[in-house]
Order: C-alpha cells, then sequence, then structure tokens
C-alpha cells in the first residue's frame, strides 16, 4: 500500500489532488498536513474526509519535531509537497512567511525525508512548482526545463530556492525527488484573491473588476484537474531527479480572460441590474510592481516522456469553472465573509 504525505492539500490545487488521487489509487493512505493559513479551507474536502484512507493533521510544515513524528508514525513512501505561501501581491505586501514556509519549510521536509529513508530508492519526493521561477519571456519564446531560473518576485524567488534545494537534495544525497513546474492554474476551489476566481465574484456582484496595468500581460492557463492528473503522472513514471514543465499551451491576455469572465455571466446570468454588460465593470488600475510581462510553457517533454495531455481547452475549463462558481456561492461568500473579509473589504469595498 502506497502512503503519502501531502503537504498543503486544504488549499486550492491540493485539495484537487487528494480528491483525485483517493480516486485513482484505491489501495493508498493519504496523509494531509496543512496549517490551515487563511488559504487553507478543510470544507474544499468535506466530501472526502471521512474516508478512512484519509488523515488531516492541521500543523506547520516548518515544525521539525511534528514533521519527523509524522515519517515515523506513517512510514510515509510518498511525499507530495503544494503547501506553500502562493499569492505574488502578498509576497510584495510582506515576504517573511514566504521564505519561512516556501524555502525553510521546504528544507525541513526534505531533511526528514532523508532522515526516514535514508538510502531507499522505491520511495518518491515530488515537490510542486511554478513556471514563475523562469522570470518573465518578452513576445516570444517558451520555458523549457533548462531556461534559467530568473525569478522577480518574493514568490518566485522563495520557490526557485525551494526547487534549488530539492534538486541539492537529489544530487547530494541521492533522495529520489521529481520536480514539477506548472503554468497558472483555474478552476473549483481558487482562492478568490486571484484573477479568475476574484474578477467571476466581483463581477456576479456588481463590483469593480481591476485589471492591473493595461492588461496586456500573458499568463498561461491550465485547468487544475490536468495539472493534478499531471501530478500523478510523474509520480508514476517521472524519471527520478528530472524536472517537469506543466501547461495547457493557453496563453490569453489578462484582459481577453477578464472578457471572456463578463460576456460568460451577461450569458448565463443577465446583465446587471442597470441593464449594462460585465465588461462596463472594468477598471485599469496601478500596475503590480515587477508584474512579469508573459508566461508561456513548452510542455513537450511531459507530452513525449509520459504521454501527459491537458484535456481541457481554456474555452471548455472557463465554463466548467464559472459553473462551478455558480453553483458554489456559498463556499465564496463564506470566504468573504470570514477572516478574509478585512482584506478584501480593503481592496474592493463593501
Ligand atoms: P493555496 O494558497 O491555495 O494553498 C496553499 C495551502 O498550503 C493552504 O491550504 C495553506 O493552509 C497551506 N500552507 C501554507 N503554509 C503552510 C505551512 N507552513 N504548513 C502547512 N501548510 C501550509 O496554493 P495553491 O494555489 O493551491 O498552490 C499550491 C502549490 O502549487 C504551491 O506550492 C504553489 O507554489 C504551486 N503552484 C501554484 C500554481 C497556481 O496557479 N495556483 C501554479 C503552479 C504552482
Ligand atoms: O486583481 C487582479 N488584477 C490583475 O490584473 C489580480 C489579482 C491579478 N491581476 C493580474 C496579475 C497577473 O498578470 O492577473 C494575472 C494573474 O494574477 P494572479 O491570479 O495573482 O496569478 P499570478 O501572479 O500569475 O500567479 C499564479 O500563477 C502562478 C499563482 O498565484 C501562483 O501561485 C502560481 O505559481
Amino acid at each position: 500500500m502506497q502512503t503519502i504525505l501531502v503537504t498543503g492539500g486544504c488549499g486550492f490545487i491540493g485539495s484537487n489532488f487528494v480528491r483525485l488521487a483517493l480516486q485513482q489509487l484505491p489501495a493508498c493512505r493519504l496523509v494531509n498536513l496543512d496549517k490551515l493559513t487563511y488559504a487553507g479551507n478543510p470544507t474544499n474536502l468535506t466530501d472526502i474526509a471521512a474516508d478512512p484512507r484519509y488523515r488531516f493533521v492541521k500543523g506547520d510544515i516548518g515544525d521539525a519535531d511534528l514533521v519527523a513524528a509524522l515519517f515515523a508514525e506513517e512510514s510515509f513512501d510518498t511525499v507530495v509537497h503544494f503547501a506553500a505561501e502562493s499569492h505574488v501581491d502578498r509576497s510584495i505586501l510582506g515576504p517573511a512567511e514566504f521564505i519561512q514556509t516556501n524555502i525553510v519549510g521546504t528544507f525541513i521536509l526534505l531533511e526528514a525525508a532523508r532522515a526516514a529513508w535514508a538510502s531507499r530508492s522505491d520511495v518518491r519526493f515530488l515537490h510542486v512548482s511554478t513556471d514563475e521561477v523562469y522570470g518573465s519571456l518578452g513576445a516570444t519564446g517558451f520555458f523549457t526545463e533548462t531556461t534559467p531560473f530568473d525569478p522577480r518576485s518574493p514568490y518566485s524567488a522563495s520557490k526557485a530556492a525551494s526547487d534549488h534545494l530539492v534538486s541539492a537534495y537529489h544530487h547530494t544525497y541521492g533522495l529520489p525527488t521529481l520536480i514539477t513546474n506548472c503554468s497558472n492554474n483555474y478552476g473549483p476551489y481558487h482562492f478568490p484573491e486571484k484573477l479568475i476566481p476574484l474578477i467571476i465574484h466581483n463581477a456576479l456582484k456588481g463590483k469593480e473588476l481591476p485589471v492591473y496595468g493595461d492588461g496586456t500581460n500573458v499568463r498561461d492557463w491550465l485547468y487544475v484537474g490536468d495539472h493534478c492528473a499531471a501530478i500523478l503522472r510523474v509520480l508514476q513514471q517521472g524519471r527520478v531527479g528530472e524536472t517537469y514543465n506543466v501547461g495547457g499551451n493557453n496563453e490569453k491576455q489578462n484582459l481577453e480572460v477578464v472578457h471572456t469572465i463578463c460576456d460568460l455571466l451577461d450569458a448565463k446570468v443577465g446583465l446587471l441590474p442597470d441593464g449594462a454588460g460585465r465588461r462596463s465593470l472594468i477598471r485599469f488600475v496601478k500596475d503590480r510592481p515587477g508584474h512579469d510581462r508573459r508566461y508561456a510553457i513548452d510542455a513537450g517533454k511531459i507530452r513525449q516522456e509520459l504521454g501527459w495531455e491537458p484535456s481541457l481547452t481554456f474555452e471548455q475549463g472557463i465554463e466548467q469553472t464559472i459553473a462551478w462558481y455558480l453553483t458554489h456561492g456559498d463556499w465564496v461568500e463564506a470566504i468573504v465573509s470570514g477572516a478574509y473579509r478585512d482584506y478584501y473589504e480593503k481592496q474592493y469595498g463593501k
């Protein structure tokens, strides 16, 4: 039986992964270690919480004693490491937590795995990372696994540091590691501080839709379920010590994404009470400092070596995502009226 430690399983991607792993790996045991920061939400996993194969542990990956005790108690053979501070804007406002969780926390997990696993080769440590470590592209070109790191925000710098540590533990200690660097995800359970869920929520409420700069920055969008499937594929078939880029070949300018959401919502729920379409809510606001211009992933390696392909286009994925948010209004409301309320109201009004 495979015994998996998932870190950050109550977040956006982690919760989608936990659900998929329990479906796809019937014989696994899965322990979810999550600190439940503002971004961690146990209700993301209400449907599987009673599964006898699943255990939730509230705790910090930076707590070395707790992590070592969990390794001793559960005899993990697999780690899938999602836990991180993940929002670029927050890393600009206050980088300290990003350094602590993303760098020090990853180091503590690596140390625990090294101590518990000694020289075992039948184990895997999969580190989930981002394309942002590669920096910013101009109008052309793609990030490959050999693109030099050039992180520009405290968030991406902390993720780059953690990627380097994971790689170093493979080269120095022979730890059987895998790294995935993925482009922007979207889909169910996406925390409403990030562009797509924020725009959906504000557009439904008739609130302003903040677009940074001129809205021409480009992101390469991937449906979260496709990212989770890629992680499982890398876990099962990836070559130890390797990095795999994951992306959906869905480059869009931010303004295009916002227009698409506005138009779909107008069509699905009707125009605003004053008869205007939701594009009228768009406001161009002050740009993010150091805003990366364009991300675009070359996913040729994972496609050719492991046969992974995204299953949804952006057009299909955004339809499904909007449908999910329309039927999960309570989930968003609970977040924006709970502990997150002060931050949200300061930015977007009551
Ligand atoms: P998220 O912010 O939604 O979730 C992060 C989770 O980690 C939360 O449940 C939080 O409580 C938990 N956590 C934070 N600090 C912790 C700590 N010290 N100890 C234990 N748990 C802690 O993030 P996400 O968007 O789901 O991203 C997950 C991972 O995927 C991150 O490592 C991120 O860098 C990476 N990633 C994200 C994207 C994206 O588009 N969201 C793309 C590529 C890679
Ligand atoms: O209000 C907004 N207005 C706006 O124009 C917000 C929140 C964002 N933006 C822009 C900034 C980016 O160009 O939209 C784009 C997407 O922004 P975010 O949703 O904040 O994502 P990004 O900064 O690209 O990072 C995301 O993808 C890579 C995740 O948050 C990271 O964790 C992941 O590594």
